[in-house]
C-alpha cells in the first residue's frame, strides 16, 4: 500500500507552497512580490514536475529490474494538451495545490489557464495517442511513446474577416515538462548508396555507406499514471546537425554560410508538424521525418533489448511494437535491416522476428488518405530500405503464387509496388505483411477494411490476422478534469473516485435516475458549463447566447467527409423557416445556439469555404432582430484540446454527422456523451456501438447507411440527380447573395449539385432536418432529456481507453501490468 505523498505528490500544502515559493525566488529568479500568474504557473508547474521525476526514475528502474516485455507506441503525433491540471489530479493534489496558491494569491484555475497546450498532433489519431499514454501508466503496463518533438505543433487559427489564418505555433519557450538527453543521441543516415559484398560462405553482405548524417537528441516527457506511482516516458526525437556537419573546417575557410545553412537544413527535420489530417501528400521532408524517427526509436529499442543480452528469437517475447496507422511504417524495414546488414542474421529468422514485433492500426478507409510513396523518391533518400522492402515483396508474393497458383490478377492487386509510373509503395500493404495483426478503431471500420481496402489479404493470410479495438478516452481528462463537478457527483453515488479507473462503474448511477436531488444537480451543473461557454463566446466572438438555448456543437477537423457544409446547410433552413414564420409563432420554437469550431488544412479549399460560409451565416444571423435568441451561430477560433476541455461539457447535442462508412470510430462522440450530452449521429464509426450500448431512445441517428452508399454515388452520376427540395431552397438564399457573395460559396454548392454529391449531402438532407426537429421536442420534455442524458451516462463505461488498452495488451501485444506494490 502507499500513501499519497509516496506517489509523486507533496507532504502537505506547506510542502508544496514553500517549493513554489523557492523556484520563483531560484528558478525563476524573481521576487515573490513581482509574481504573476505566468510566474505561479512556472513555478507551480516545476514543483510538481520535480515530483513526478522521483516516481518515474524508480518506474524506469522497476521496468528494467523485472524484465517484463515493454509496449513501444510510435506514432508522429502526440496531442497531448495541458500538462499541469493532468498532473495536479493524477496525484491526486489538486485540492492540496488550489489551497497552496490561494494563501500565495492565485486561483488554481487561472495558474492552470496559462499553460500552452503541446499540441503535436492534428486531431483523433493524435489526441488517441495521448489517451493511451494515459491509460498506459494508469494500468501500470510498461510502455514508452515515441514520437518527433516538432518545434512547430499544429498552427494556431484566427478567424479574420471570417476567414481562417494560420499562425506558428511556437511552444517551447517554456517547457518545464520534458527533459533533454543530451547523452541520448543517435546518427541517422540518408541518401547514398549500397555496397554489395560476397563473404566467406559465399552470401552477399550488403552494407549502406556514405550519404548525409543527421543527430537525433532525445527529449523525454513524463506520463504519470492516475493514482498509481508508475510514471511513464514519452520519448521525443529532435534533429540537430550531426557534430563535423557544422564543420569547423568550412567555418574557418571562410564558408560559414554554407555550414550555418548545413545545420539549419538538419534542424529543419523536427520543425514542424505537417497539417494534413486525413491527407497524404508525398513530400520528401515527410519521407525524412518518418524514418528520422523510426531509425532513432529502433536504435533505442535495440539497444535497449541487447542490454539483456538475450538470443536475438527472444525479441518479441521483450518487445511489442504498435504502428499508428502507417506512419512508421519504415519501422519494419530499419528492424529487418538491422536484423540482416548489421547483427548477421538469415533473411527468415529475422523477418519471424520483425513479424511478431509488429502490430499495425488502421485509422482510414478514405482513399486519399492511403500512404504512397514514391519509389524514386524512396531510392534516393532510402537505397537500401528500398531493395529490402522489394525483397518482402518477392517472398510475399512467392507465397501468394504458391497458395493462389495462376491469380495473376490477385499479385497485382496485393503487390506492395504498385506498377504505375513512377512506381509506389504502398505503405499500408508493407504495413499488414510486416505485422501479425491488424486492427480497425470501431467495429464498422473493422469490418469495411476486412471486406473492401484489404479483402484479398484476408484471403492470404486469413481472418484471424485481422481484428477490431474500439477506441476509447480516458476518463480522468475527458471527464475528472473537464468537468469536475460531473466527477464529484459520479464520485458522490458511486462510492467514491473508484469509476475513473473501472468505468463499467457509471451503470450505478442508474439507480439515482428517479433521485429528485441527484437530477436537480445533474442539470444545475450543465447549466453552469453552458454559462461558462457563453462567457468564452461573448469575450472571443462578441455574440451573446443564452445559457437556456439548445447547445448545438460540431468541434472537430474541418473535412467534407465529416459534413460541416451540411450542418450549416441546415442551420440555414431553420434560419429561413423562423423567418417565414409569424412572430406568434416564432415565439413557440426551441432556442438554439449552432456552434462550430475545427481547422482547415491550409491547403484545403472546400474546407476553408466552409469556415468562411459559418462566419458569414453568423454575421447575418446574429444580428437579425426578428430572430434574436431563436438562433445564433458561432465559430470559435483555434479549437485544440483545453478548448474542447471547456466546450465538451458545455454541449446539449453534439453532431456526428459523417457520411456513413467514412469515419472510421470518432472519438469526441464518446467524449460527449460521457459529459452528458446526446449526439445526432449518422450509422457511421462508433456510433454505432455507442447506440448499441446507451439505446436507439437515447440517440438521434439519421441518414443512409454504409451499404447503400456506393448504389447512391453511382446513382449520381446516372443523370437523374435531383437536389433535396429544402437544399435548393438553401442554395437559392447563398446564391441570391443573402450571405455575402455568392462566389465565395459557389464550390459547396456545385459539389452537391453538378460534381456528384460524392458526401451524400443532399442524400441526407431532409432525414437531418428531421432528425433535428426531433431533438427540439425532446429537448422541450427538460425531464425527459435529462433522464436521457443520465441513463446514456451510466452506460459509457465501455468507451474506456482503459478497456481499449487492455484488448490491445491480451489480445496483441501479449503484455501484462507490472506490479507496484512489490518494490524492493
Ligand atoms: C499522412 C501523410 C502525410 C501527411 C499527413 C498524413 C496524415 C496525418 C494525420 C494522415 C492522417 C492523419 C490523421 C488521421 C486521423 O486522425 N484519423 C482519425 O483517427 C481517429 C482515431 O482512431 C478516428 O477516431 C477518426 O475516425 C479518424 O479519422
Amino acid at each position: 500500500a502507499w500513501t499519497k505523498h509516496q506517489v509523486g505528490g507533496f507532504k502537505d500544502k506547506d510542502a508544496f507552497e514553500s517549493e513554489v515559493v523557492r523556484h520563483v525566488e531560484t528558478t525563476l529568479a524573481r521576487s515573490l512580490y513581482n509574481c504573476d500568474e505566468t510566474a505561479a504557473y512556472s513555478a507551480t508547474a516545476l514543483a510538481f514536475r520535480d515530483r513526478l521525476i522521483l516516481e518515474w526514475n524508480r518506474t524506469q528502474q522497476r521496468q528494467t529490474f523485472s524484465d517484463s516485455k515493454r509496449v513501444y507506441y510510435l506514432s508522429l503525433e502526440f496531442l497531448m494538451g495541458r500538462a499541469l491540471d493532468n498532473a495536479m489530479l493524477n496525484v491526486e493534489q489538486k485540492d492540496l495545490a488550489k489551497d497552496g496558491l490561494a494563501e500565495l494569491g492565485f486561483r488554481v484555475e487561472d495558474v492552470i489557464q496559462q499553460e500552452h497546450d503541446a499540441a503535436l498532433g492534428n486531431g483523433g489519431l493524435g489526441r488517441l495517442a495521448a489517451c493511451f499514454l494515459d491509460s498506459l501508466a494508469s494500468l501500470n503496463y510498461p510502455a514508452w511513446g515515441y514520437g518527433l518533438r516538432y518545434r512547430y505543433g499544429i498552427f494556431k487559427q484566427e478567424i479574420i474577416d471570417g476567414y481562417q489564418v494560420e499562425v506558428p505555433d511556437y511552444w517551447l519557450d517554456f517547457n518545464p515538462w520534458e527533459f533533454p538527453r543530451h547523452d541520448v543521441t543517435v546518427d541517422i543516415q540518408f541518401y547514398g548508396k549500397v555496397l554489395t559484398e560476397t563473404n566467406d560462405k559465399g552470401n552477399a553482405i550488403s552494407q549502406w555507406e556514405g550519404g548525409e548524417t543527421v543527430k537525433a537528441v532525445a527529449y523525454d516527457v513524463p506520463i504519470p499514471g492516475y493514482a498509481t506511482p508508475t510514471t511513464n516516458n514519452l520519448r521525443l526525437w529532435s534533429s540537430k546537425a550531426a557534430s563535423g556537419e557544422f564543420d569547423f573546417q568550412k567555418f574557418n575557410s571562410g564558408e560559414y554560410e554554407s555550414s550555418v545553412a548545413d545545420q539549419q537544413r538538419a534542424e529543419t527535420i523536427s520543425a514542424v508538424l505537417y497539417p494534413n489530417d486525413n491527407l497524404d501528400r508525398g513530400k520528401e521532408l515527410r519521407l525524412k521525418q518518418q524514418y528520422f524517427w523510426v531509425a532513432a526509436s529502433l536504435y533505442d529499442i535495440v539497444r535497449r533489448f541487447k542490454k539483456t543480452r538475450r538470443p536475438w528469437r527472444e525479441f518479441p517475447d521483450q518487445v511489442a511494437i504498435q504502428l499508428n496507422d502507417t506512419h512508421p511504417t519504415l519501422a519494419i524495414v530499419e528492424l529487418q535491416r538491422i536484423l540482416i546488414d548489421l547483427e548477421g542474421l538469415e533473411w527468415d529468422e529475422a523477418w519471424n522476428i520483425v513479424v511478431n514485433t509488429f502490430g499495425y492500426t488502421n485509422h482510414t478507409v478514405l482513399p486519399e488518405a492511403l500512404e504512397k510513396w514514391s519509389v524514386p523518391l524512396i531510392e534516393n533518400l532510402l537505397p537500401r530500405h528500398l531493395q529490402i522492402i522489394y525483397d518482402i515483396n518477392l517472398y510475399f508474393l512467392q507465397t501468394v503464387e504458391r497458395d493462389f497458383p495462376g491469380d495473376s490478377d490477385l499479385l497485382r492487386d496485393v503487390s506492395i509496388v504498385e506498377e504505375s509510373e513512377p512506381k509506389m509503395i504502398r505503405m499500408a500493404y508493407l504495413a499488414i505483411v510486416g505485422s501479425h495483426k491488424v486492427n480497425g478503431v470501431a467495429e464498422l471500420h473493422s469490418e469495411l477494411i476486412r471486406t473492401t481496402i484489404f479483402k484479398d489479404f484476408v484471403r492470404i493470410f486469413g481472418p484471424d490476422k485481422f481484428t477490431n479495438v474500439t477506441n476509447g478516452i480516458t476518463p480522468r481528462r475527458w471527464l475528472h478534469q473537464a468537468n469536475p463537478r460531473l466527477s464529484e457527483l459520479i464520485a458522490s453515488k458511486t462510492g467514491g473516485h473508484g469509476f475513473l479507473k473501472d468505468l463499467t462503474a457509471l451503470n450505478k448511477l442508474e439507480l439515482y435516475i428517479d433521485d429528485k436531488d441527484f437530477r436537480k444537480e445533474w442539470a444545475e451543473i450543465k447549466y453552469a458549463n453552458k454559462v461558462r461557454l457563453a462567457k468564452h463566446i461573448k469575450a472571443t466572438t462578441g455574440v451573446t447566447v443564452n445559457p437556456a438555448a439548445l447547445f448545438d456543437v460540431q468541434v472537430k477537423r474541418i473535412h467534407e467527409y465529416k459534413r460541416q457544409q451540411m450542418n450549416i446547410f441546415g442551420a440555414i433552413h431553420r434560419y429561413l423557416e423562423l423567418k417565414a414564420m409569424s412572430p406568434e409563432q416564432r415565439q413557440k420554437q426551441m432556442r438554439r445556439v449552432s456552434i462550430f469550431g475545427g481547422k482547415a488544412a491550409p491547403g484545403y479549399w472546400m474546407a476553408k469555404q466552409i469556415i468562411h460560409l459559418i462566419n458569414s451565416v453568423g454575421a447575418v444571423v446574429n444580428n437579425d432582430k426578428d430572430i434574436g435568441d431563436l438562433l445564433k451561430v458561432v465559430f470559435l477560433e483555434d479549437y485544440n484540446v483545453s478548448k474542447a476541455e471547456m466546450i465538451v461539457p458545455a454541449s446539449d447535442i453534439s453532431e456526428h454527422i459523417s457520411t456513413a462508412g467514412t469515419e472510421a470510430s470518432g472519438t469526441s462522440n464518446m467524449k460527449f456523451v460521457l459529459n452528458g450530452g446526446l449526439i445526432i449521429g449518422t450509422c457511421d464509426g462508433a456510433n454505432i456501438e455507442i447506440t448499441r450500448e446507451v439505446s436507439q431512445d437515447n440517440i438521434f441517428l439519421f441518414g443512409h447507411l454504409s451499404e447503400e452508399v456506393d448504389d447512391l454515388r453511382y446513382a449520381h452520376h446516372s443523370g437523374d440527380h435531383v437536389v433535396d427540395p429544402k437544399l435548393v431552397g438553401v442554395f437559392e438564399e447563398i446564391e441570391n447573395g443573402r450571405f455575402g457573395n455568392p462566389k465565395d460559396f459557389s464550390d459547396l454548392i456545385s459539389a452537391v449539385r453538378d460534381h456528384g454529391d460524392y458526401y451524400l449531402v443532399s442524400d441526407d438532407f431532409s432525414s437531418y432536418v428531421d432528425s433535428h426537429a426531433a431533438v427540439d421536442e425532446a429537448y422541450r420534455d427538460q425531464e425527459g432529456w435529462i433522464t436521457k442524458c443520465i441513463t446514456s451516462v451510466s452506460r459509457m463505461g465501455f468507451f474506456s481507453s482503459d478497456r481499449c488498452i487492455n484488448e490491445y495488451a491480451e489480445g496483441i501485444w501479449n503484455v501484462e501490468p507490472l506490479d507496484t506494490t512489490k518494490d524492493k
